[in-house]
């Protein structure tokens, strides 16, 4: 494909990722607006680079034509969440909107089934419907979803393989296991507190609002 074609093409994934940003962001804005805590923290979104997605459909052995069938996270959206909890409420809300403004495709979950790199994250991956200027179209799009310490290893252990294109030494990568470990586990104490840290953050609010009413 040409430059110009890719930019085309990747189009509509663009307005995907905008939209499901604006979709589950409004999530937490009404949840925090109602007074309700919100299993969302921060969402963000990004399209795959042609060079990532070539790569991909190297690996894969896809064609050309068939990348946007077989290439599941050209379009992507990270949710993340304070509590593992969190994770299992959020895809709850994933599965109550399956019919209805996409469809589940399938899910992945990387959390309990984590990656031998240490990796964990809980992936769904939907079929999306998008308008375009020609028409409407279908793209599939992957939704993960992490709290903020699988998040923090996941942003790491990824610049570290783009830095040793995928070739991680030994050394590094047991590090990157044993902090995999320390993470989970930080996952697991914050969960035992949840309640209390919830009871604090509420009173934190309450306060601030009334510093700001006055
Ligand atoms: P980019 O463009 O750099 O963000 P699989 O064969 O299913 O194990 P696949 O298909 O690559 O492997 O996995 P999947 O579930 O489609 O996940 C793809 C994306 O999940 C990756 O995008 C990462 O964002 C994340 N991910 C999956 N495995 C790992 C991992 O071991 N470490 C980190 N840091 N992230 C991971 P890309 O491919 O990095 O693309």
């Amino acid at each position: 494909m040409k430059i110009t074609d890719w930019k085309k093409f990747l189009l509509p994934y663009e307005n995907a990722v905008e939209e499901l940003k604006v979709k589950f962001k409004s999530i937490r804005s009404e949840l925090l607006a109602l007074g309700e805590y919100s299993p969302i923290e921060f969402v963000t979104g990004r399209i795959k680079k042609v060079s990532s997605i070539l790569e991909k459909a190297k690996k894969l052995e896809v064609n050309e034509d068939e990348i946007d069938e077989k290439i599941e996270d050209i379009a992507g959206i990270r949710i993340m969440c304070q509590f593992v909890e969190d994770i299992y409420t959020v895809v709850d809300y994933i599965r109550e909107r399956d019919g209805r403004d996409m469809d589940i495709f399938y899910e992945k979950d990387y959390i309990n089934n984590y990656k031998e790199s240490g990796y964990r994250s809980y992936h769904v991956v939907i079929k999306y419907p998008i308008q375009t200027a020609m028409g409407p179209k279908v793209i599939l799009a992957e939704i993960q979803i992490r709290t903020l310490a699988m998040n923090f290893w996941g942003t790491i252990e990824h610049s570290l393989k783009y830095k040793y294109k995928h070739n991680i030494p030994q050394h590094i990568n047991e590090r990157l296991k044993k902090a995999a470990d320390a993470a989970f586990q930080l996952d697991q104490e914050m969960s035992e507190i949840r309640h209390e840290i919830r009871n604090a953050q509420k009173m934190f609010e309450v306060k601030s609002n009334v510093v700001s009413s006055l």
